[in-house]
């Protein structure tokens, strides 16, 4: 109750069970949340029970789903295990939603982060009926204190018909002050340049504003983010982060890069975690990031003093990492900057900015186009997420993985990418614990060459090689040498080793 200093507010809280009777099935839902962060944790659960409940009296509830990007198993896994999710937007990764996607019983359009918010604006989204947005509290004349993740939540407010809140007492009260919310996005053709300019300048307000009129309730939580460890960097990972830092080396030596590096992008996974812990021990200093998902290395980065300021829309932290923010929020609050997604991955900026994106991926075939998203061509893993933001607009892009998946049994570089999510021209740099490719400059033929030898398996190396001379032999053209038909069957091996759930 003391989160919410606003008085005239207070009559609206109410239990999760009455807040989740006010939303009507078949409705669209405008929903908080963001890698595992600042999702609402309360109302998602009263909701399914109510699905349940639904379905046991032969009826059917269910709901249109759109969040930030990834949420928690209070809200995608228990709305996906009741059946209760008609469609979904625009990033998943909760393995029960995943199975309900890849088994087509949940529809799920699968979109660029930046993108959402001007297409829920544009309209081209249908519209919103109800905004279910954690915050950390509301101030005495109304407005919302963010919570650990931004997303898209200043637009769900904006535009629901109605809006319920989850005032969660666990998130750190000391996370005010850390947010910038840009109220200045407007449509073609009253679109004006965002007026930012360095990753640390705040262009925006702390606090999302909101009409007080649509409050339809308020839920009072104490529950934790989802906060997931992370593997330990082994191996594989520090070779790869070691290649990528003798990289970024090079470039500072040859001048393409400043001694400080330029703002660091990191997608989510052990692999983008281990590269920052890489970084975190190379001989780099004052750098800054300008990202979407601040995770464990990146704050320990921001701890040992080699990153000066983070900005993002979420952070993914293991339990350990959390809680050492929590403790310590006040010394990170002036390091850190939480925006809206539609800020954090706009291309603008990006590109602005010179980003230097490091995303992971499925599979990347040798001539670069990359697969970041679906296994076999069709079968759904997360999503883009917002790799392609960056990736188009960064300075350098760069896509790393280990060379092999399934213990070896998968090649992740194969002759013709299955499902293309980056085209070779919005891909410049691949890493693997083998070596780096650089593709900058490269025509089709060099980049195979190069993919082969820096980046696959050695046990790979002969197949890609063989497939690349024979390509050479009878594509029908020499631009891009393929065999088709026997390139894609080269996938059919996934089901034959077994190693795959098909
Ligand atoms: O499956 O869990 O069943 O074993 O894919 O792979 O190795 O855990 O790798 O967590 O780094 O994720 C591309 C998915 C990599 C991620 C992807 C199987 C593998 C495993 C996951 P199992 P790992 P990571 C900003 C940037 C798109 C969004 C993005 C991703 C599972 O990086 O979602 O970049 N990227 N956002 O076994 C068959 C292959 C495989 C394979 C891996 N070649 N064939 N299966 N797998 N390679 C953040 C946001 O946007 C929020």
């Amino acid at each position: 109750m003391s989160r919410i200093k606003s008085t005239s507010l207070r009559h609206k809280i109410m239990p999760a069970e009455a807040a989740a009777a006010l939303i009507a099935p078949g409705s669209t839902v405008g929903m908080s949340g963001f890698t595992g962060s600042g999702y609402p944790k309360a109302v998602p659960q009263a909701l399914a029970r109510r699905m349940e409940a639904a379905r046991a009296a032969g009826e059917n509830f269910r709901l249109r789903v759109w969040t930030g990007a990834s949420t928690g198993p209070e809200l995608d896994g228990a709305l996906a295990k009741a059946d209760g999710i008609e469609f979904r937007l625009p990033y998943n990764s909760d393995p029960i939603a995943r199975e309900k996607i890849n088994s087509g019983k949940m529809e799920y359009f699968d979109m660029h982060l930046s993108q959402v918010a001007p297409m829920a604006w544009q309209g081209f989204l249908g519209p919103l009926d109800t905004a279910l947005v954690e915050v950390t509290g509301i101030t005495g004349d109304g407005s919302l204190i963010p919570s650990s993740s931004v997303g898209n939540n200043k637009t769900w407010l904006d535009r629901a018909g109605k809006i319920i809140l989850e005032v969660n007492s666990w998130q750190n009260p000391a996370l005010e002050g850390m947010h910038d919310i840009y109220y200045g996005t407007a449509l073609p053709p009253h679109r004006v340049p965002i007026p930012l300019i360095r990753p640390d300048d705040r262009i925006g307000q702390t606090t999302f504003r909101c009409d007080p009129e649509r409050i339809a309730g308020i839920v009072l939580t104490d529950t934790p983010d989802r906060n997931l460890p992370f593997a330990p960097p082994d191996e594989c990972a520090r070779a790869i982060a070691g290649h990528l830092i003798a990289f970024f080396e090079h470039e500072v030596k040859k001048g393409r890069l400043p001694e400080n590096l330029l703002p660091l992008q990191s997608g989510v996974g052990n692999i983008a975690n281990a590269v920052l812990t890489g970084l975190n021990e190379s001989r780099f200093e004052n750098m800054t990031s300008y990202t979407e998902v601040i995770q464990d290395g990146m704050l320990d980065m921001l701890t040992s003093g080699k990153l000066r300021m983070a900005s993002a829309t979420s952070f993914s932290l293991s339990p350990e990492a959390a809680a050492n923010l929590n403790a310590n929020m006040e010394n990170y609050r002036s390091k850190m900057i939480l925006r809206p997604q539609e800020i954090s991955n706009h291309p603008e900026l990006v590109r602005r900015l010179g980003c230097l994106a490091m995303n992971g991926l499925i599979e990347a075939d040798i001539y670069g186009n990359v697969n970041s998203t679906h296994v076999m061509g069709s079968r759904i893993q997360n999503g883009i997420g917002g790799s392609g933001d960056f990736a188009r607009n960064a300075y350098v892009s760069i896509f790393m993985t280990p060379s092999t998946a399934k213990g070896g049994a998968i090649s992740a570089i194969v002759p013709l990418a299955s499902h293309v999510d980056h085209i070779t021209q919005d891909v410049q740099v691949i890493v693997t614990e083998q070596g780096l490719a650089d593709l900058r400059g490269l025509s089709p033929k060099q980049r195979a060459e190069l993919i082969i030898n820096n980046c696959a398996h050695p046990d790979y190396r002969p197949m890609l090689r063989d497939y690349y001379t024979r390509a050479r032999e009878h594509s029908y053209g020499q631009q891009s040498p393929c065999l088709p038909a026997e390139a894609l069957s080269w996938h059919q091996r996934f089901i034959d080793t077994g190693s795959m759930r098909i």
